[in-house]
């Protein structure tokens, strides 16, 4: 791939995408499902298979060459998430399966010192990855579950946020993106009322580190989560980024093998971060394809990425608010998501009538059933951006709404 700092070309970039090839219903394949999972370029293809027909090794265990290969490219991985997100270290970073997977980290590890009624916030906008992990926390540990309302425009509330995160809250847990709304969260604010009053912060990026610059020291959370998948690289691999003193204290959520320093019959020393929490022989290949995802979003830049998807989200809005009987979700400005419902048709026949025309939305509760419950709806249609998407791909998305209104003669 040419360098795409200064120039940001959606054919040169296509090129790197196989899959946005090939034909759906004999239709080429229009791909607006990003928010659930991006499609990945050549070159983390190339690293993953490169890695399984030439050096696929056990890591941290074997004194042969194939290991000391395997070990270094995974270890660099961390290097380069850390990296990405303006982390001080590697061993700030914990791999995982994806953030649903962090986040469970996190309820099951962050229980030292809670007692009965303390606090757990989080907010009417998460996804069931960021809610059901708190909500069982709660259940199991007789705490309080509070939801930061959302206004009429599918912001956060600001008078929610202050009359919800007290002296008595604990944990503050927040989508820096939503997966339906697209809101963009002040998380770099809310940051700050939740440590003025004692309590952790953690940040589900699932929508955001795809998407736009994140630097976790700026907004000083103090844990934050994301999917590899989301961000063009491999599924069964995530990340929990963690304040070190933070997980050093922290008791570890898997026991076994490589978590360990030493064991014996009595206790069990733990590793060093951050292999106290990747127990078992870990996702090798896809750590490494993660690192080549870095390297591709790296090379053509996060800031020129959010622009891109700002200019395709708006342009989106524009065009389907233009059609009648269409509803939107969410605020103005927000991520490359837009939810919206036609009057009279149900989401899952808009998604069914535009697959058949090669165009893959989303339809659904989106794993968020509570924020439905808010926006009175059963399901909404979300189309969803990423990189190599383009307005003519929107146009063609557009052309084909007006064949479902067609269909149901509305
Ligand atoms: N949202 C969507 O279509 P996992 O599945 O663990 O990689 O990501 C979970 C997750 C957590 N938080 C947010 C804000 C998310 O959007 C997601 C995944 C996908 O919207 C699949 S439900």
């Amino acid at each position: 791939m040419q360098s795409t700092k200064t120039i940001f070309d959606s054919e040169t970039i296509r090129k790197d995408f196989p899959i946005l090839r090939r034909k759906v219903h004999g239709k080429q394949l229009i791909y607006f499902d990003n928010a659930a999972t991006s499609q990945k370029p050549k070159q983390v293809i190339d690293a993953m298979d490169f890695y399984y027909r030439n050096y696929n090794a056990n890591i941290h265990r074997s004194i042969h060459q194939l290991g000391e290969e395997a070990t270094a490219k995974y270890e660099e991985a961390h290097e380069k998430v850390a990296g990405f997100i303006h982390a001080d270290s590697y061993e700030n970073i914990v791999f995982t399966k994806n953030t649903t997977e962090s986040l469970n980290l996190l309820a099951y590890s962050l229980t030292d010192g809670l007692k009965k009624g303390d606090e757990i916030v989080i907010s009417q906008m998460e996804h069931h990855s960021n809610f059901v992990p708190w909500q069982q926390l709660a259940k199991q540990r007789n705490l309080k579950l509070k939801f930061i309302e959302i206004d009429g425009e599918g912001n956060l509330d600001e008078e929610s946020i202050k009359n919800n995160i007290t002296k008595n809250t604990k944990i503050v847990s927040l989508t820096h993106v939503s997966n339906v709304l697209g809101t963009i969260n002040d998380v770099e604010e809310i940051a700050k009322i939740s440590h003025e009053n004692g309590a952790l912060f953690v940040v589900d990026g699932a929508q955001s580190v795809p998407h736009l610059p994140v630097d976790v020291k700026k907004i000083d959370a103090d844990f934050y989560c994301f999917s590899g998948h989301k961000m063009l690289g491999p599924t069964g691999i995530g990340v929990l980024y963690g304040k070190k003193e933070l997980l050093e204290r922290m008791q570890p959520f898997l026991y076994g093998g490589e978590m360990i320093r030493e064991v014996t019959f009595d206790d069990t020393k733990f590793n060093d971060l951050p292999w106290k929490f990747e127990a078992g022989t870990m996702n090798i290949g896809e750590g490494i394809g993660l690192g080549a995802a870095i390297d591709y979003l790296k090379n053509v830049g996060m800031k020129q990425i959010q622009n891109k998807d700002i200019k395709l989200v708006q342009y989106a809005m524009d065009k389907i608010k233009g059609i009648k009987g269409t509803t939107t979700y969410g605020p103005k400005e927000r991520g490359a998501v837009v939810s919206f419902n036609i009057a009279g048709v149900h989401a899952h026949d808009v998604s069914q009538i535009l697959d058949s025309d090669g165009i893959a939305i989303r339809a659904g509760h989106h794993c968020c059933m509570p924020l439905m419950s808010i926006l009175k709806v059963p399901a909404t249609a979300r189309a969803s951006f990423y990189l190599y998407n383009t307005e003519e791909e929107i146009d063609k998305f557009i052309g084909a709404l007006g064949k479902v209104k067609k269909i149901f003669a509305i």
